[in-house]
């Protein structure tokens, strides 16, 4: 036996104790490192206490799958760029869209959709425009991706983007009925869990969480799956297109989402929109909530902004992953 063998042995053996467990993580694999494997499992997904996209509560059935434990950084987009000399669609465009922070005085009648502006040379490496830059930001979450940045990401590694109904199976991490990662305590009276926008100026919120825009990916703890930064930071893509009836005649098995000439969003219908999850650096208690592990966001997928980014997922049997490991 070659000792590469002997070595992918040791760590199919521990991947197979750690099976024990509802969720495993091989440290030791490149393909899987920082991948956590979550068992096939029936959860009850959405709420018929949230906003009326995410009714009615149903059973949904998934296969396993692997996912990330992060967001995917500035450094991993990197690895990819100098692989592939892939360019963004913010870079192709020429500008994106940036939340202009209001300042420091308190801000009344709170409405976000009042600080977007599009700024021009905004990208992945600039996020909030030519002024700012990645280069003391390798360890935060990639931003300013569009749905197909993200998935070129994944397809590169040989991944996928998660579906809705992965991304809240992982997001509860267990915690079925539950309103968060963390469970049912509201945000402003817990510690801080996770990477949102508390208090009514950038100040404030700054003296809680420490973080005005994104943090480095893993500085809030894990749910109960391992996972770090499942509910804020930054929006995540997911792979089903958007429509707000869906949970009324999705499959209860691996559903998909709708085919892209289904997909609506009521407040812009024409233009099909995919699905975004899990909340931001810009999500509060009183406004988005996105944070909430049943919201739901519909959003354009060539577009791209500073709150959003996303994680992978493998969609391949934990036999055959080991199996691979092996050949
Ligand atoms: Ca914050
Ligand atoms: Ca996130």
């Amino acid at each position: 036996m070659t000792s590469a063998k002997q070595a992918l042995i040791g760590t199919a053996v521990v991947v197979a104790i750690a099976a024990v467990d509802n969720y495993i993580v091989i440290e030791s694999e490149p393909s899987f490192e920082n991948m956590t494997w979550l068992e096939p499992d029936t959860f009850l997904m959405g709420s018929d206490k949230g906003m009326p996209d995410e009714s009615p509560t149903h059973e949904v059935s998934l296969s396993g799958f692997w996912i990330d434990k992060f967001e995917v950084s500035n450094a991993d987009y990197a690895q990819f760029i100098a692989a592939t000399d892939y360019i963004t669609d913010s870079e192709k465009a020429g500008d994106s869209m940036v939340f202009e922070f209001p300042g420091e005085q308190p801000i009344l009648n709170f409405n976000p959709l009042d600080w977007w502006d599009l700024v021009m040379h905004a990208d992945w490496r600039h996020p909030q425009g030519l002024t700012d830059s990645i280069e003391d930001k390798s360890d935060h979450p990639v931003v300013q991706v569009s749905f197909a940045d993200a998935l070129a990401y994944c397809g590169w590694l040989d991944k996928q983007l998660p579906t809705e109904a992965q991304f809240e199976f992982a997001a509860r991490g267990g915690r079925e009925g539950e309103i968060y990662s963390w469970g049912n305590q509201p945000l402003h009276r817990t510690e801080a869990v996770s990477n949102t926008w508390q208090g009514t100026s950038s100040a404030e919120q700054q003296r809680q969480d420490g973080y005005q825009t994104t943090s480095p990916v893993g500085s809030f703890p894990p749910n109960d799956y391992g996972l770090h930064d499942i509910t804020g930071n930054v929006w995540e893509w997911v792979s089903d297109w958007y429509h707000p009836e869906y949970y009324s005649m999705s499959s209860s098995t691996d559903p998909t989402g709708v085919a892209e000439e289904q997909s609506i969003d009521p407040a812009d219908p024409a233009i099909a929109k995919r699905s975004i999850r899990g909340g931001s650096f810009l999500c509060r208690d009183d406004y988005c909530s996105g944070f909430r592990v049943s919201a739901r966001m519909p959003a354009k997928p060539s577009a791209s902004a500073n709150h959003t980014g996303f994680r992978c997922v493998k969609n391949t049997s934990w036999t055959e992953s080991v199996l691979s490991q092996l050949n």
